[in-house]
């Protein structure tokens, strides 16, 4: 397919666009999905249900995404790079993939995973650094439509386990170590801790990376190289359905347990393929570089199928942005001729706070565009972004979506619509979105404020929570019936582009990584020492929001000041082995009692305040039970 397909190039072709989308959605969406390899062609566009959350595209038509991203290059992209590996240690070997090699990698560990049992339908678990086998992994179960389900390699073996489990996986894809800046993280031996707890599991497949030996368990555990040794370099393409579940991916919501957001093949295909061409305007030379991982949806849709959807060049990093030090990522754009580049507020703000030096030594020619993700860019970040890195000629172009929305929602395309720094902008074509009172009343106009939901189903909606439909029932489209709703407040301004604001639910985006306020309460409190606990977000310097958490230990835990900074530390390991390193709180104060209401809630807004040093300003304290908590809170504060 040309990247000029259903290609927006100007501002009149986007409104244009946007009007047909809205007036004839199954026309528009038609039109898109057309030039894609299709076994078999839709009977219905789309039936949509945002009352149930039953929602379906292209219904009853037959397709293999891998063909889409892969195959269907091979004529006219066949020696184009496709995949660009860049290791942790600049000094070690780059990987480059053309889209043959890269089709070849694929179909033989599609072979592999065949060769191990693995069916159509099958979970797979990936807990996996960022290496290219990660990335053709994934493409193999999607080759022979296993359901993959990446878990960030960050993540504890509990919280590996309860993944595992919910999914029922049968596999498990990971590998010896991995290497995160100057350290090494021996993966597998998290792996084997987890799998203590899935019964479901029957097979452990291990890519080699560092070297280092591990413990293969006898009858389960297979290595990766040994078997591809027998795997032939062609595999036929599994036909599915475009319902078909594509892939699973957890993310934290207000409730404790994350949920296994689910995509189906065809509309998250279209999704993907259409928002990575028009948001990012790539055109055939370039080189584009998302720097997410893979274990977030923004690695799903825009490091690798986006890209590989529409025949571009991907590049994965597996390193971190300050190793060997502050300067790699922008050592990493002159030495590749990084043409678009994309990445978190989260990352820019930490390399803000370090010399500029690191950035303007140097060149950063090639790029064109920029992107961020994850989170509100505030001004500053924006600003720096724009000057230091892309020095005043590249567009700065910050993308809201989620990981339910299965791609961009609400963003400039790059270069085409205008830009206003920490504003997402305009709607993508088919993307409808509505600011709602609390009541659920649309609000007119412009300049206002409310709760941002969507109306009308776009072709990456969520299709269910893994297992549990009602749980995606009650969480996106039960507060608002005939809406999906974000869990995002947003401002619309004068000229009608988007600010999104914050989350207006108990979610905590840390580093634009998404954690229930009941999750991290959930792991706090299997610490031995712990009775209760109130986890808050507070505005953070680098991290954007970061994890405050209020504590009331069981008596004798900590009765002198000499015991708190133990039971602290052991309340922070304890939020290591329950979620992983990212979920640990920022702040611990042990207090003696939490704000509650006669009805025993806990007054979370009182605890924002605090958190947040606005304890001048406290508000209302009368319907507490006890006041008296109040002021002990405040004085403790950290
Ligand atoms: C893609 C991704 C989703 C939540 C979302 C919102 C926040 C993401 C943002 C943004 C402001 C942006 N968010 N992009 N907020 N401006 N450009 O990040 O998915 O991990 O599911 O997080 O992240 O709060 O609701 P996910």
């Amino acid at each position: 397919m040309p990247l000029s397909h259903s290609r927006i190039r100007t501002f009149e072709e986007y409104q244009d666009a946007y009007q047909r989308s809205i007036d004839n959605p199954e026309q528009f969406w038609a039109d898109v999905a057309e030039p894609f390899t299709w076994r078999r062609k839709w009977n219905t566009v789309l039936k949509a249900d945002m009352v149930n959350g039953h929602n379906e595209w292209f219904g009853g038509a037959k397709l293999n995404i891998t063909e889409n991203c892969l195959d269907r290059h091979l004529a006219t992209r066949g020696n184009k790079l496709a995949l660009i590996w860049e290791p942790n240690d600049p000094k070690t070997r780059q990987i480059r993939y053309t889209y043959r090699e890269l089709h070849q990698q694929v179909c033989q560990f599609a072979n592999v995973l065949l060769n191990n049992g693995v069916e159509k339908g099958d979970r797979v678990c990936l807990y996996m650094p960022m290496i290219p086998q990660l990335a053709i992994a994934v493409l193999a179960c999607a080759r022979i439509g296993a359901v993959h389900s990446v878990i960030f390699a960050g993540f504890s073996s509990t919280a590996i386990a309860d993944r595992v489990n919910d999914a029922q996986a049968t596999v498990v894809l990971t590998s010896d170590g991995l290497n995160r800046g100057p350290k090494q993280i021996p993966v597998k031996r998290v792996v084997d801790e987890a799998l203590e707890h899935c019964p479901s599991v029957r097979r452990v497949i291990v890519v080699e990376h560092l070297g280092w030996p591990v413990h293969m368990q006898e009858g389960r555990d297979v290595w990766y190289h040994q078997e591809a040794e027998e795997a032939a370099k062609t595999c036929p393409a599994e036909e599915m359905d475009a319902e078909d579940l594509l892939f699973i991916l957890y993310t934290s919501g207000s409730t404790g347990k994350p949920k296994g957001v689910v995509h189906t093949t065809a509309g998250y295909m279209v999704w993907a393929d259409y928002t990575f061409r028009n948001v990012f305007q790539v055109e055939e030379n370039d080189i584009y570089w998302c720097t997410a991982d893979i274990g977030w949806v923004t690695g799903h849709s825009y490091l690798l199928y986006g890209p590989l959807l529409n025949g571009a060049s991907t590049l994965m990093f597996e390193g971190v942005p300050t190793y060997p030090d502050a300067g790699r990522f922008w050592e990493v754009i002159d030495k590749h001729g990084v043409t678009v580049f994309y990445t978190a507020p989260t990352a820019i703000r930490s390399l803000m706070a370090t010399p500029l030096d690191n950035v303007l030594s140097y060149s950063l020619d090639s790029l064109r565009i920029l992107g961020s993700v994850g989170e509100p860019i505030n001004e500053e970040a924006w600003y720096w972004y724009y000057t230091h890195v892309g020095k005043e000629r590249c567009p700065v172009i910050d993308t809201w979506w989620q990981t339910e929305t299965g791609g961009v929602m609400i963003s400039a395309l790059a270069g085409v619509s205008p830009t206003k720094p920490a504003h997402a902008g305009q709607p993508l074509p088919g993307v409808q979105p509505v600011l709602l009172t609390q009541e659920g009343q649309e609000i007119e106009g412009n300049d206002q404020e409310g709760y941002l939901a969507i109306k009308q189903p776009w072709p990456g909606i969520i299709r269910t929570t893994y297992g549990d439909h009602d749980r995606a029932k009650q969480t996106y489209f039960g507060p608002y019936p005939g809406y999906y709703f974000t869990g995002d407040g947003a401002r619309r301004d004068e000229n009608g582009l988007y600010r999104i604001i914050g989350r207006v639910d108990d979610v905590i985006n840390v580093s634009g990584h998404r954690f229930g306020t009941a999750e991290i309460e959930n792991a706090i409190n299997q610490n031995a020492n712990v009775v209760e606990s109130a986890v808050v977000g507070y505005p953070h310097d680098v991290k954007g929001q970061g994890i405050y958490a209020f504590v009331i230990c069981r008596a004798g835990a900590c009765d002198s000041d000499a015991d708190k900074p133990h039971v602290e530390a052991s309340i922070i390991e304890t939020v290591v082995a329950e979620i992983g390193k990212i979920a640990k709180p920022d702040k611990i104060q042990l207090v003696s009692g939490l704000p509650k209401t006669r009805s025993g809630k806990i007054m979370r807004r009182i605890l924002r305040k605090v958190a947040e040093g606005e304890t001048s300003n406290i508000g209302d304290v009368t319907t507490l039970l006890d006041p008296a908590v109040v002021d002990e809170i405040i004085n403790g504060r950290k």
